[in-house]
């Protein structure tokens, strides 16, 4: 059959075989498996989660964390968004291809590792905030379609070749989380015009070394509405013309 270049690359429906024989598997598989599961989970009535972002459709929660006074807030997003697929939602956030395009907090992406076609190692260098040092981070990235969601899952690793806190970076621990699912009318055939897509983004990043509190709060609470909300119409121009892809 023919296919047109990004149909070729949409995150394929089945994990990659090239994939499940990678010494990392294991990790991958578990921890995407985990994050997946609780990335719909409700955060309504549940303790320690607290609203710090509306807007639309989107709803922001953090749930305020310090360890040795190092702040690592989980935060859990919500978002919905018309007209894209849970598959596109993550082909664009999946593919390093697009990355520079909507992620504004990066100064450097090196792909590290091609594993398969739904599995990646990245290293990325962070834009630089004032008074603490750069940070960069080392991390898989695996895509996958788990029943009716589409999700890629990031998480921090190690790598020889890159190791951490040897140059002018800080190396920081990430585990994020985009899952993604779509629903149309019921009885309708899905179509750009009539289907919405129900986004749960979490992310947990440990910044690995001292950063003040204060700035580290004020930059979360600026940063994670603009990236989804920079992140999700970014796509939704992406797709605007284009067959839809389920
Ligand atoms: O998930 C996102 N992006 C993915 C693809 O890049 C991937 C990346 C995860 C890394 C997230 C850590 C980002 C640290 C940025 C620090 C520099 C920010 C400078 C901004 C000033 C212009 O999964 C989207 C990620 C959206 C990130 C929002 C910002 C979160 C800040 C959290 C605090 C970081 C501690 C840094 C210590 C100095």
């Amino acid at each position: 059959s023919v296919h047109t270049r990004d149909e070729v690359e949409l995150p394929p429906p089945a994990i990659d075989n090239r994939l499940t024989v990678h010494p990392l598997w294991p990790e991958i598989d578990r921890i995407s498996t985990e994050q997946i599961q609780a990335a719909f989970e409700g955060v309504g009535g549940e303790i320690g989660w607290q609203l710090f972002a509306e807007e639309g459709d989107m709803r922001m929660y953090r749930r305020e964390m310090e360890v040795d006074g190092m702040v690592m807030d989980p935060l859990k997003a919500m978002h919905k968004v018309r007209g894209v697929s849970a598959r596109e939602m993550c082909h664009y956030f999946f593919n390093p291809r697009y990355r520079y395009e909507w992620e504004t907090t990066l100064e450097t992406m090196t792909i590290v590792e091609e594993i398969s076609s739904d599995a990646m190692v990245f290293h990325q260098t962070f834009k630089r905030i004032w008074p603490a040092s750069q940070r960069d981070a080392l991390f898989w990235s695996h895509v996958r379609a788990d029943g009716d969601t589409y999700a890629v899952t990031n998480h921090s690793t190690t790598n020889n070749d890159y190791p951490a806190n040897t140059g002018a970076c800080i190396r920081l621990f990430v585990t994020v989380c985009l899952a993604c699912r779509t629903s149309c009318p019921a009885g309708e055939r899905p179509t750009r015009d009539n289907i919405t897509t129900s986004i749960a983004y979490c992310s947990t990043v440990n910044p690995g070394g001292w950063a003040p509190a204060g700035v580290l709060r004020a930059v979360y609470k600026r940063e994670y509405p603009k990236f989804l909300k920079r992140f999700t119409s970014y796509v939704q121009e992406q797709c605007h013309g284009k067959p839809l892809a389920m």
